[in-house]
C-alpha cells in the first residue's frame, strides 16, 4: 500500500495494484469543479502508471456521491464539466470499478455507470432525480441507463426521481453485484480483486445491449411521451427526458451525448430549474437559525395527544410511524373508541395496499394506548392538543394538561388560527407552550408551522424543531397572528378570489385559472374538499373584529346557509352526485351567484385567465410580504415552504415570494396599485413590498440576510 497523490477532494491511493480514487468533500460529495478536475486527474494519472492494473471509485463518509453540485447551476461552468469526466472515466483503458454506498444519486450514478463494474453495499440508494430539480441526467445518465436497463426502466427511474435499493438496482441491471461488507473500502477492493482474478478487462456501458431491440424501445419511448404529455402538466424537463432516451435508441452513442448536452442545457436555463433548485435549499434552510443551532431540545421518548379526531388521529399515525409510543385521551370511551378506530383504519388501509405488512401494522399499534383520563399524560415529554377550534375549550384543556403534566413537558396546540399567548395564558408555565400546526392529513403533509409565543421558552421551540425532524417533516418557524403564516395569508388571497367571482368570475373559471397556474386544484375545489363549514366557522368568529370598510362577499355564506358544506354534504361549489370525487359545475351556484351580484348592484365583467392569476397572486404576495414585514414569518423563502409543502403552490415556481421575484416586485406593486384605483381598502401595497420595489430590491435579497 502506498501513497499516490493527495489532491484534496478526490485522493488516490494505491493498495498493491490497485488503485482506490476516494470523493471526499463533506457533507455529500457533491462533484463540485474541485472533485471533477481531481478525479478526472487521477484517472488519467492511473493510466500512465505500470503499477495500476485496476482502480476504484469510492465515497468518503456516508455517500457515494450525492450528484452534481446544486449551488453550481445558475453560474458559469467550469471545466472540466462532468460528461467529459464520465466519458474519460469509460475510456480508461484499466477497469474501473465503483463501489456504491449511501447516496449514489444524480451525477453520482452517472460516475458510476461510466466505470466498467459496480458493486453496491445493502443501504446504498440509486438514482436518478435531476427531474425534482427541472433537470435530465446530463452526464450520460440519459444514454447509458437505457442501454443497461432497457428504455421503459430508465424512463420510470428518471421521470419519476425515485431512489432504488441495492437490491432493486442489481435486479434492474444497474449494478453487477451486492456486498454484505459494511465497509465500502473493504468490499471494493474484495470485488476489485474477484474481476482481476478472472482478468476482467474495461466492460464499457456505452457498448451495452439492453437497447437492442429498437422497435420494442421505440414503442415504450413513444407511449411514455403521450402519457408524460398528458400528466406532467406544463413541466419542461419530462418531455425532455423522454426525447433524450429517444436519442439514446435512435443515434450513436457519441450523438446521443451531444443531444443529451443541448437538452440538459435548456433544462438548466428554465426559470422551472431555478424555482425547483430554490425550493430544495429553501426546505432545507428553515431551520437554520443561530438561536436554534444553540439550543438544545428537551428530551422526546413519548408522545401524548389529547383529542383522536381526524387532525388527532392523523398525528398519532405520524408519531407511531415515527417510532413514538403515544398516548390518545379522549373525553370518554366512546370518543376514545373512535380515535383509536380511525388510527388502525389508515394502517389498515396501508396493509390493504401492501405498504406495509400486517406485521408492521400491529407493531405500530402496540405502541399506542388510549385513555379518558388527563392523568394517563403524567409520562409524556410533549402533549399534542387537537380538540374543538374554540379557545375556551382549549384553555380548559391546558388548565387539565397544567395540572398533570410532568414538570419541563412541552405543551402543544394544534390551533390553526386561535391565539398562542391566549391559550399559554391557561398555563402556569407560558415558557412550556407552543403551537404545532400539522395540515390534514397530518400522517401526511410534510408542513409543520411550529408557532411561537410571547413567552415561549428556546428550546421549547428547539423541542418542536426536534419532532419535526423525527416526524420527517418540514418546520417552518411563525409567530402569533390569526392564522399563522399559511391560513393568514390564504385568507386573504381567497378573499380577492371570492370578490372576483362577485364582479364576474365564476368559480369554475377561478379554479380552472389557479389548476392553469400549475395547483393541483383551484381554492373552490380545496374549499370543497376541506368542508365549507370550516371557512364558515372561522367568518362568523371574526365578524366581529371585521373591518367594516373591507367588502366581504357573502356568496360563501349562501352556500352553507343551505347546507352544502362540500364534498361531504354532496355539493358545494360542485356538485358531487352519488359520493363522486370529482365535482360536475352546478347551475344552482351560479343562480345564487347571479342573485348576489344582483343584490349587491354589481355589474359582472369578464376576467382572463391572466386577469384571475395576477390578482390572485398579488393578493398572496402583498400580505406575504406583510407577514415578513411583521416578523410572523422570519424569511421569505420560508414562506415559499409554507405554500409549497402546506397548500399545492406549483413547486416549480419556487413559491410565492420566489415567483414575485421572478416576474419583477415592481410589477406586483403596479398591479396592486391599478387594484387599488377600485379598492384601496382591501389593496393597500404592503410597505416592505413598496420599500423593495421602489429601491430595486426583491425578496430573495432577505433571504441572504436572514
Ligand atoms: C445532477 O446531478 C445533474 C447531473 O445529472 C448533470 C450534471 C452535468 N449539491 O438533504 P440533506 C447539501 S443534479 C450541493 O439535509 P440528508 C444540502 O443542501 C443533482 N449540496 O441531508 C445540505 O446542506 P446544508 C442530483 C447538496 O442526509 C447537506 O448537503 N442529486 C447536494 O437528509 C445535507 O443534505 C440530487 O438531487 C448537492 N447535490 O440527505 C440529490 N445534496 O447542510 C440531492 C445535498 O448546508 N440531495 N446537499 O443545509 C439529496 O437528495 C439529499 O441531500 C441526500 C442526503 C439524500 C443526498
Amino acid at each position: 500500500m502506498t501513497d499516490r497523490a493527495s489532491t484534496g477532494a478526490a485522493s488516490a491511493r494505491r493498495y498493491e495494484d490497485i488503485l482506490v480514487v476516494t470523493i471526499d468533500h463533506p457533507p455529500v460529495n457533491a462533484l463540485s469543479a474541485s472533485v471533477r478536475a481531481d478525479l478526472a486527474a487521477a484517472i488519467d494519472a492511473a493510466q500512465a502508471d505500470p503499477q495500476v492494473r485496476a482502480i476504484l471509485l469510492m465515497g468518503a463518509g456516508r455517500n457515494f456521491i450525492a450528484g452534481a453540485d446544486i449551488r453550481e447551476f445558475g453560474k458559469p461552468p467550469q471545466p472540466p464539466i462532468l460528461p467529459d469526466v464520465c466519458n474519460r472515466i469509460e475510456a480508461s483503458a484499466k477497469p474501473v470499478i465503483a463501489v456504491l454506498h449511501g447516496a449514489a444519486l444524480g451525477g453520482g450514478l452517472e460516475v458510476a455507470l461510466a466505470a466498467h463494474y459496480r458493486v453496491a453495499l445493502a443501504g446504498a440508494k440509486l438514482g436518478l432525480p435531476e427531474v425534482t430539480l427541472g433537470l435530465l441526467p446530463g452526464a450520460g445518465g440519459t444514454q447509458r441507463a437505457p442501454r443497461l436497463m432497457g428504455a421503459q426502466a430508465a424512463l420510470d427511474l428518471m421521470l419519476s426521481g425515485k431512489h432504488l435499493s441495492a437490491g432493486a438496482a442489481l435486479a434492474a441491471g444497474l449494478v453487477d453485484a451486492l456486498s454484505n461488507d459494511t465497509d465500502p473500502l473493504d468490499a471494493g477492493l474484495a470485488y476489485t480483486r474477484q474481476l482481476l482474478a478472472v482478468g476482467a478487462g474495461p466492460r464499457r456501458t456505452r457498448d451495452a445491449g439492453a437497447l437492442a431491440d429498437k422497435a420494442a424501445a421505440l414503442a415504450q419511448v413513444d407511449a411514455t411521451a403521450v402519457q408524460v404529455e398528458r400528466t406532467t402538466r406544463g413541466l419542461y424537463s419530462p418531455a425532455r427526458i423522454v426525447e433524450a432516451v429517444r436519442a439514446a435508441i435512435e443515434q450513436p452513442f457519441d450523438e446521443g451525448l451531444r443531444t443529451e448536452r443541448a437538452l440538459f442545457l435548456q433544462c438548466l436555463d428554465s426559470p422551472q430549474r431555478a424555482g425547483l433548485v430554490h425550493a430544495f435549499f429553501a426546505e432545507r434552510d428553515t431551520t437554520k437559525s443561530p438561536a436554534l443551532q444553540q439550543t438544545r431540545p428537551r428530551r422526546l421518548e413519548r408522545i401524548g395527544i389529547v383529542g383522536g379526531g381526524t387532525m388527532g388521529a392523523g398525528i398519532a399515525v405520524a408519531a407511531l410511524d415515527a417510532g413514538f409510543p403515544v398516548t390518545m385521551v379522549e373525553q370518554d370511551d366512546a370518543a376514545l373508541e373512535r380515535g383509536r378506530a380511525r388510527v388502525a383504519q389508515v394502517y389498515d388501509l396501508l396493509v390493504g395496499k401492501g405498504r406495509i405488512s400486517a406485521e408492521e401494522r400491529d407493531a405500530r399499534m402496540a405502541r399506542y394506548t388510549g385513555a379518558t383520563r388527563y392523568e394517563a399524560l403524567d409520562d409524556a415529554d410533549l402533549i399534542i392538543e387537537a380538540v374543538f377550534e374554540d379557545l375556551a375549550v382549549k384553555q380548559a384543556v391546558f388548565a387539565q394538561l397544567d395540572r398533570v403534566a410532568k414538570p419541563g413537558a412541552v405543551l402543544a396546540t394544534n390551533t390553526s388560527y386561535l391565539d398562542i399567548n391566549l391559550i399559554a395564558a391557561a398555563t402556569r408555565g407560558p415558557a412550556d407552550v407552543l403551537g404545532l400546526h400539522f395540515f390534514s392529513p397530518a400522517n401526511i403533509m410534510k408542513l409543520l408551522e411550529v408557532v411561537v409565543g410571547e413567552h415561549t421558552a428556546p428550546d421549547t421551540v428547539a423541542t418542536g424543531f426536534e419532532l419535526a425532524r423525527r416526524l420527517r417533516k418540514i418546520p417552518v418557524r411563525a409567530g402569533v397572528c390569526d392564522g399563522f403564516i399559511g391560513n393568514r395569508i390564504l385568507a386573504v388571497h381567497r378573499q380577492a378570489a371570492d370578490m372576483m367571482m362577485e364582479d364576474g368570475a365564476s368559480p369554475y373559471e377561478i379554479d380552472a385559472a389557479v389548476r392553469a397556474f400549475g395547483y393541483p386544484m383551484g381554492p373552490y375545489q380545496m374549499a370543497d374538499l376541506a368542508g365549507g363549514d370550516i371557512g364558515w366557522a372561522t367568518r362568523k368568529r371574526r365578524a366581529p373584529t371585521r373591518d367594516p370598510a373591507l367588502r366581504y362577499v357573502q356568496i360563501p355564506d349562501r352556500l352553507c346557509e343551505r347546507g352544502w358544506f362540500g364534498q361531504k354534504t354532496g355539493r358545494g361549489f360542485y356538485l358531487y352526485p352519488d359520493g363522486a370525487r370529482q365535482g360536475a359545475q352546478d347551475p344552482e351556484v351560479l343562480a345564487i351567484i347571479d342573485a348576489e351580484r344582483a343584490r349587491a348592484g354589481v355589474t359582472p365583467r369578464a376576467y382572463t385567465q391572466e386577469d384571475i392569476q395576477r390578482r390572485y397572486l398579488a393578493a398572496m404576495i402583498n400580505e406575504a410580504a406583510n407577514v415578513l414585514h411583521q416578523g410572523i414569518a422570519q424569511r421569505p423563502s420560508d414562506i415559499d415552504v409554507v405554500f409549497l409543502s402546506g397548500y399545492g403552490f406549483p413547486r416549480h415556481r419556487g413559491g410565492p415570494m420566489h415567483y414575485a421575484d421572478s416576474v419583477g416586485l415592481d410589477r406586483v406593486l403596479a398591479d396592486i396599485r391599478g387594484y387599488a384605483q377600485e379598492d384601496p381598502a382591501f389593496w393597500k401595497p404592503s410597505p416592505l413590498l413598496v420599500q423593495l420595489a421602489e429601491s430595486g430590491r426583491n425578496f430573495a435579497s432577505l433571504n441572504q440576510a436572514a
